[in-house]
């Protein structure tokens, strides 16, 4: 039966680039393929996910306060498979997704939710943190209905596409990269409407053999592209640490450019964009706002690698919001460099309430070992910026290098209590595939990528710094307690959150929410 419109327009508004699903012969389905017709995308939870109860968010709280371990329940939009699901749709096919994350789900309900949807194909998304929960989904369904094509996509699938063909032979294949404009090729080669050899940015196996087809082209025009399709998922979206919320209203997220010029040697973005910087004009970005905006949406962040790189689009962003007289708050990531007050005053009169910054440490000697391209006299002049424009400001540190020494450590943790910022996060060094650092520890020891290719690992926790990882663990506890218990700290905090209408909303929402 013909479920679904035999039509569709490209994803690109403008020229088209698929001529598929026109003619209801299906070839594939001649030479005994199945025709797809649904498509399901889930999120795996993380590897260290526990769930949104309230019991689990205070402990998650009490951890970070003794060991800085981060286990803050945020769980924002997956924006890749809304992404992807807008131009599944529009292609006629039927989608439906879960963010099994959001909603603390494991294997069991995970697969009942599979076998209710009934899907032809299970699209999983990737991260390194849910890699083996996402494999472990993909077994579980192939073995239940071999039918089912399992499609693997995002980070680590992209960076370990030989390594998960070659060991899950229940992976059918791997789309390399952003998938908006090869995932409608990929299905029509999967029902055999098209050869797989002519699908770029795959990786799949031919007689047994894995093949990766040369990288699918970056996209170009970002505005082209269709607009999330936030109505897949119907979870409420929280941004909280431990039970705290600290969205100010309804919340979600945008992504306004993809790609990041820099090349920290920790980052996967690199690898991923090949250091292409791709930005939205600041109409399109408007124009998404708006939308959010008269959808209710109160609280929106800013997802991009690097936002604020280029000032003069920030600030025609700022522009529209103010011209169009858009209400809602928002927070965005940055660099240090590529800013100053004036900006940063813009930004704020343009609703933007907190901005993160990655500072990663306190000494040039790191700060050159990541490639991060900064001096801590920036890192100070960015944070002093945006406090003086009234922006709540968060800075995350990074330590636990292999090169890095204990004393460095201890400067980096002092560093990040001097700054006076209204947040810390601070976190241990985790190494990546697709990360350059990965690379360089790889190529000094093979072991370390025939053990840790499926999960990535941290370096003081393998023995791999001159301090063991109990006293790098302790150290940051002792520093986010002296950081967040500190009475002057509390104080001044208390007297912005009665200033600020941004942080009393916070705080009437964690007083509501709790009551
Ligand atoms: C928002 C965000 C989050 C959100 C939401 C994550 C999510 N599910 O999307 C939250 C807060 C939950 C999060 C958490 C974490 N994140 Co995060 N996050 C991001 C961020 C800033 C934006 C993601 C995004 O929306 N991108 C835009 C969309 C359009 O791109 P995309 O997601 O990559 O999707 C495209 C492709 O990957 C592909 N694709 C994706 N999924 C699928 C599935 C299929 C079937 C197919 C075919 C294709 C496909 O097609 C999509 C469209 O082009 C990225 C950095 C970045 N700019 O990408 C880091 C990033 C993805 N996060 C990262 C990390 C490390 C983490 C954490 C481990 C952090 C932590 N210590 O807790 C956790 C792990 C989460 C987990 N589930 O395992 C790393 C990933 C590194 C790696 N190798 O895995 C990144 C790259 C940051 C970095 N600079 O290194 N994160
Ligand atoms: S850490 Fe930030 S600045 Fe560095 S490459 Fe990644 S996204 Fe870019």
């Amino acid at each position: 039966m013909e479920k679904y419109p035999r039509e569709h327009t490209c994803l690109s508004r403008t020229g088209c680039i698929h001529q598929f699903r026109t003619a209801g012969g299906a070839k594939g389905a001649d030479r005994g393929m199945k025709k797809i017709n649904k498509i399901s995308l889930i999120i795996p939870p993380e590897n260290f996910f526990s769930s949104q109860t309230f019991k689990d968010k205070i402990s998650s709280l009490i951890g970070y306060f003794r060991t800085g371990g981060i286990n803050a329940g945020s769980a924002w939009p997956p924006l890749g498979i809304l992404y992807l699901g807008a131009v599944l749709k529009e292609a006629g096919y039927e989608v439906s997704a879960l963010d099994a994350a959001v909603k603390g789900w494991y294997f069991d309900k995970i697969e009942r939710w599979v076998k209710k949807e009934d899907p032809d194909v299970l699209g999983i998304s990737t991260l390194t943190a849910n890699f083996l929960h996402g494999i472990e989904i993909a077994r579980r369904i192939k073995e239940a209905s071999p039918e089912v094509k399992t499609v693997v996509g995002g980070y680590h699938a992209t960076f370990m596409a030989d390594q998960t063909l070659k060991k899950f032979p229940f992976i059918d294949l791997v789309v390399r990269g952003e998938a908006e404009e090869t995932i409608l090729d990929t299905l029509l080669a999967l029902e055999g409407k098209k050869k797989f050899s002519e699908v770029d940015g795959i990786s799949y196996r031919n007689n047994k053999k894995v093949v990766h087809n040369r990288p699918a082209k970056f996209i170009t025009n970002l505005d082209e592209l269709q607009k999330p399709d936030r109505s897949l998922i119907e979870d409420e979206y929280v941004n909280t640490i431990g039970p705290v919320s600290l969205a100010a209203g309804k919340f979600t997220t945008i992504i306004t450019s993809r790609g990041c010029p820099q090349r920290c040697t920790f980052c996967s973005c690199t690898a991923f964009r090949k250091n292409i910087c791709k930005f939205r004009s600041p109409e399109s970005v408007v124009e998404e706002l708006e939308e959010l905006t008269a959808q209710g949406y109160e609280d929106i962040g800013i997802v991009d690698d690097s936002f604020t790189i280029v000032k003069k689009r920030v600030e025609k962003i700022c522009e529209l919001i103010k011209e169009k007289r858009l209400e809602f708050n928002w927070w965005c990531d940055s660099r240090v460099d590529f800013v100053d007050y004036e900006m940063f005053l813009k930004m704020k009169k343009a609703g933007c309430s907190a901005v993160f910054f990655g500072l990663e440490s306190g000494n040039q000697r790191i700060l050159d070992y990541y490639q991060k391209g900064i001096t801590p006299q920036q890192s100070i002049r960015a944070v002093n910026a945006a406090k003086k424009a009234g922006l709540n400001v968060t800075g995350t540190f990074i330590v636990g290098a292999t090169i890095e020494t204990k004393s460095e450590v201890i400067n980096t943790l002092e560093f990040a209590k001097r700054l006076d910022m209204d947040a810390v996060g601070i976190g241990p060094l985790w190494v990546y595939p697709g990360a350059q650092i990965w690379d360089e520890l790889v190529a000094k020891n093979q072991e370390l990528q025939e053990r840790y290719w499926e999960s990535g690992f941290v370096p003081v926790e393998l023995g791999m710094c001159e301090y063991s990882k109990e006293w790098l663990e302790n150290a940051i506890g002792k520093t986010l307690r002296e950081f967040y218990l500190n009475p002057l700290f509390i104080s001044r905090q208390l007297i912005k959150s009665f200033r600020d209408p941004y942080r009393r909303k916070v705080v009437t929402n964690i007083i509501d929410s709790h009551l």
